[in-house]
């Protein structure tokens, strides 16, 4: 069974296509939306880059789709003395940008390509976007705040520390962060300020 159609475009197809590692498999498969030629389009990977990705992909996942749930057991599995459920969650809503609820393939691919081949300004960017938890362009304290906690719990689990230290130090850090990033002081640390500071 093909996952997803053909590339190409005109009429014209090419005879690359992803292929379902498992045609007996029963269970509902979520085709990506784009063909190879939208996602070379989309990305700076190339077709046998991209079949290698998806093959790796369907193995990992062979519905064709990431729940949040599943991409934090994975997430998990590199951090395995913290608490890694908050950053996953962060992360994975950085990667559904149109918050489905689901990471596809070409979500994946996306934010891959741009990890990889994009520039610094937009691996900045990303992370910025990473930090900007409900995505309105602008970091605030709060959500700072509950950055550096996420990034904390990475290391160690706030549970198997002192709280108060450990919360006060959270506490230190953004507010270390914020004087730094929030160059108007008004509260608001801009994406473009934030691009400033990291690049000088
Ligand atoms: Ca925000």
């Amino acid at each position: 069974m093909n996952v997803v159609r053909s590339a190409g475009s005109g009429g014209r197809r090419s005879s690359l296509k992803f292929q379902n590692e498992n045609p007996s498999a029963k269970q509902l498969v979520r085709r990506p939306t784009c063909t190879i030629a939208e996602l070379m389009g989309k990305t700076k990977f190339s077709k046998d880059e991209i079949c290698h990705l998806y093959r790796t992909f369907k193995q990992d996942c062979p519905s064709g789709e990431v729940t949040k749930a599943h991409f934090a057991s994975v997430f998990a599995t590199l951090f395995p003395s913290g608490e890694c459920f908050r950053y996953s969650v962060f992360l994975f809503r950085n990667i559904d940008r149109t918050n489905s609820g689901f990471i596809r393939f070409e979500d994946l691919l996306v934010t891959l390509s741009l990890l990889v081949h994009g520039s610094i300004e937009e691996r900045i960017g990303w992370i910025f976007d990473l930090y900007d938890l409900n995505k309105d362009g602008m970091l605030t304290r709060l959500e700072l705040l509950q950055m550096v906690a996420a990034i904390f719990q990475l290391i160690v689990p706030v549970c198997k520390l002192n709280f108060t230290s450990i919360t006060s130090a959270i506490e230190e850090r953004t507010n270390q962060l914020f004087e730094i990033w929030d160059m108007h002081g008004d509260g608001h640390v801009y994406k473009e300020d934030f691009l400033r500071y990291c690049l000088q």
